[in-house]
């Protein structure tokens, strides 16, 4: 199989590189959009960058741009094929056997495969490089409260006069917490109420509750959503000086987690403070919030910067409230000004 240059993984249609010395048929690629081995109806695969060179190399006959046609392959299936624009998109039966013949016939005729095919190709219907990426964001946002500031985004952008966003700007980095969840993680000695509070959280059973020290074994995550923001939240075994065995495997495990942790929710509760060992592991500037749990036994250990007691309704929202904005401040929720809001290293921005 000849593979022509492969083009990075996730430009915009319109800043493709054409391959030097290279014709029409050049730097040609291709990309599902289906999933592989998903049972649908119809598959679609995506060829690019140039639709009429891509349908010369395949042997098929041109088609306008915005039109469709029906069309019989030899030897692979019939198929839709739309134009949209320069992307063309190809749908045919989405059995298995039918999907590899397809992809068989694209790659013999020295098409690269991409990972993912540009967010313009996906959406033709996009006006600017800007929107298609907005709508491909609005497809994987984790967090419902993204979808306005999205849909604001390509006019916010038009609106740039004098400094223009930078991808580290703290507005965007916390914007990109809604599209990808932050990683939350629980410490804190055992028996205190951590596993009680997920499942206050999450509002259903995602972690085993009980009276005695040692009763989480390993961490269980869990996506849960607070005050708008849903987050990876990752509850792990109490902190005990003399944990052996599995408990103590459970626990390595649960410290190789600190380092990734977008915020470090450091737990006490009246009786017991955290034990120094934990706090060893803390990574270096990473972010942290000390909880009181279980405050209706009385003042938490360890001068928390916010209390939670399950038999109290209203701190649990309060609580939410408090570390959504930890992780994405108020601005960064409702932001109508420009934002980053697509992976920083896939595309250099309008
Ligand atoms: N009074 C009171 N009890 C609570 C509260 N939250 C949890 N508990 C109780 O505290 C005990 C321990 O709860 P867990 O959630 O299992 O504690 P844990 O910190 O996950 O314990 P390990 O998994 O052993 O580390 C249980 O009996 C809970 O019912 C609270 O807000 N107030
Ligand atoms: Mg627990």
């Amino acid at each position: 199989m000849t593979v022509s240059r492969p083009v990075p993984r996730t430009m915009g249609t319109s800043q493709m590189p054409a391959p030097d010395g290279a014709g029409p048929e050049a730097g040609l690629w291709w990309s599902l959009t289906t999933p592989a081995g998903a049972r649908g109806a119809l598959a679609c695969m995506v060829l690019g960058p140039n639709a009429s060179g891509a349908l010369r190399r395949l042997g098929l006959p041109d088609i306008e741009p915005g039109k469709a046609r029906v069309l019989d392959v030899p030897g692979v299936d019939q198929m839709v094929i739309v134009r949209w624009g320069e992307a063309l998109h190809i749908m045919p039966h989405g059995g298995p056997a039918v999907m590899r013949g397809v992809i068989a016939w694209v790659e013999s005729r020295a098409f690269a495969r991409l990972p993912e095919p540009p967010p313009r190709a996906i959406y033709p219907e996009a006006s600017s490089d800007l929107e298609a990426w907005m709508l491909r964001t609005l497809a994987r946002a984790a967090s419902p409260a993204a979808i306005p500031t999205l849909l604001a985004q390509p006019s916010a952008w038009s609106r740039v006069d004098g400094r223009r966003p930078l991808p580290d700007d703290p507005l965007s980095r916390e914007f990109r917490r809604l599209i990808e969840p932050p990683l939350v993680v629980v410490v804190g000695p055992p028996n205190i109420g951590k596993s009680s509070l997920l499942n206050a959280l999450a509002g259903r059973r995602v972690a085993i509750v009980a009276d005695e020290p040692g009763t989480t074994r390993d961490h269980v995550g869990a996506l849960v959503e607070l005050d708008g923001l849903v987050v990876r939240w990752a509850d792990t075994p109490g902190v005990r000086a003399n944990a052996g065995g599995a408990e103590a495997a459970a626990l390595e495990v649960s410290r190789a987690l600190l380092p990734h942790a977008d915020l470090l929710l450091v737990c006490s509760d009246p009786g017991d403070q955290l034990p120094p060992a934990v706090a060893e592991t803390f990574p270096p500037g990473g972010d942290v919030l000390r909880v009181g749990l279980r405050s209706d036994l009385g003042r938490p250990l360890g001068d928390p910067e916010v209390c939670v007691s399950l038999k109290a309704d209203d701190t649990l929202a309060a609580f939410a409230r408090r570390v959504r904005g930890r992780l994405v401040r108020d601005g960064a929720m409702k932001g109508l000004e420009p934002l980053w809001f697509w992976p920083p290293d896939a595309w250099g921005g309008p």
